[in-house]
């Protein structure tokens, strides 16, 4: 019997992947009520509530969920193995494997590589921390690429991705990491057994263990770089490989130099899993961006309403403020909701655009000291209601939390359809 520890999205695709093999599973999930409880095929023990150390200890091994920590005491005390529902899948699957992490960015450059893994006329799967659980994927896919957030990472160890990259280390998840070097060090595991190491030259923290012997044979295309400088890097205008340049930055669609960025680690990885140039360029110049990211969805009396409910860290809310600076109008910040043990004071520096700041969510006071005379409301609700009422003409109005939003919504995709209908309401 194997013990599945998280009844969310991916503990009821790890359950049925076992089940169809016949395997005999027990669910675990320390919530009375957790969301896929009526998803579970019948056959299936569950254990509702504490998780029970002696109860644990009656599996072969634990599957646990990104959610709970390995080190959960009850776990911890059970004494077997743990694993993710990535290593599970490393186990069983043998296609090339494009592995994804950072702090911010993973799910565009996911769903751009995905998409010029398409555009290539590829079998592609993309998967695991966005959108789709990894063994929900297609399984008959000649590629997959994955994005994996650090706590997948604590708990996979054979992936052995074809190219592998880190795409930046900035402050997150400080709640459930001692320090930033243990949240490093989570995503760093994503190099492990990886053929091709792609990073951010600009960001130490993504410096994979072997970028030293980089630094005495040029050609070495274990490592690559992207970046100011680097392997990858943006020169006039123009996204270079090496001494090449690839495609002009006005022909990409997305825009920013954050995401320009996010462009040339595409490239990167796209490159190191031999993806022909003509796909990808195709797919830069009409990939558009993700839904809940800096997406505008209204016009109303001349303001603009953007939803960036994804942007669940502080770095996030940084790249959206960068990407708006030079907007005619100002911008009102609407942020707030689980902060992660984040600390918001250095934002301050990045308000000059911002007018009015309303907080919203479990934790408005810690991300209320980003700006002076903020706004303090208890709801999204409240603070799109109190938004509209100070706009002006050539105003944005930018929800970019920089928090979690499991304090009042199902996730962050939920709250930014909770926005959108918000928006569409006002007069
Ligand atoms: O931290 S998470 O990886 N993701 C949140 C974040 O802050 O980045 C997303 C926030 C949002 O959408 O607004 C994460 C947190 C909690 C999770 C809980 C879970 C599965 C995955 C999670 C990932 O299920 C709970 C089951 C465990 C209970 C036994």
């Amino acid at each position: 019997m194997i013990g599945v520890v998280g009844l969310g999205i991916s503990g009821i695709a790890t359950i049925n992947w076992l089940m169809d093999r016949g395997v005999a599973v027990h669910g675990f999930d320390t919530r009375k009520a957790p969301p896929g409880l009526d998803e579970i095929p019948a056959g299936v023990d569950v254990s509702l509530g504490p998780l029970d150390p002696m109860e644990l200890s009656q599996c072969l091994y634990l599957v646990v969920s990104p959610g709970i920590p390995k080190d959960d005491p009850a776990i911890v005390k059970a004494g077997i193995e743990v694993i993710g529902d990535v290593e599970l899948f490393a186990r069983n699957y043998r296609a090339p494997v494009i592995a994804i992490t950072g702090s911010n960015g993973k799910s565009t450059v996911t769903s751009l590589v995905g998409d010029m893994a398409k555009k290539s006329g590829k079998r592609v799967a993309v998967g695991g921390n966005i959108g789709v659980p990894v063994l929900a994927l297609a399984p008959d896919a000649k590629l997959f690429v994955l994005e994996l957030s650090s706590f997948q990472l604590e708990t996979t160890s054979s992936l052995k991705p074809v190219a592998a990259t880190i795409l930046n280390v900035t402050p997150d998840h400080l709640d459930r990491y001692a320090s930033m070097a243990e949240y490093t060090a989570a995503k760093q595991r994503v190099y492990q057994g990886a053929k091709h190491c792609i990073y951010n030259i600009d960001d130490p923290a993504t410096r994979p263990p072997n970028a030293d012997r980089k630094d005495e044979d040029e050609d070495d295309d274990a490592v690559v770089s992207f970046g100011s400088t680097g392997d990858y890097h943006i020169s006039d205008g123009f996204l270079m490989k090496g001494e090449e340049p690839i495609i002009a930055t006005k022909d990409v669609k997305l825009i920013g130099r954050h995401n320009h960025l996010n462009a040339l680690a595409a490239l990167a990885l796209g490159d190191a899993a031999g993806l022909p140039l003509d796909g990808m360029i195709k797919s830069l110049k009409s990939f558009g961006g993700l839904e809940h990211r800096c997406e505008v969805i209204a016009e109303k009396d001349g303001v603009r309403y953007i939803n960036d409910s994804k942007a669940t860290n502080l770095g996030s809310l940084e790249a959206a403020l960068d990407g708006f600076a030079d907007i005619e109008g100002d911008i009102i910040l609407l942020a707030g909701g689980d902060a992660k043990g984040a600390e918001f004071t250095p934002l301050k520096a990045k308000m000059a655009k911002v007018r009015e700041l309303i907080c919203f969510g479990r934790d408005a006071e810690q991300v209320a000291v980003m700006k002076d005379n903020p706004h303090r409301v208890e709801t999204l609700d409240d603070a799109v209601k109190l938004a509209a009422s100070l706009a002006k003409p050539g105003d944005l109005v930018l929800l970019s939390p920089a928090c979690a939003s499991l304090d009042q919504f199902k996730n962050f995709e939920e709250r930014g359809e909770r926005f959108r209908l918000l928006v569409k309401g006002l007069k």
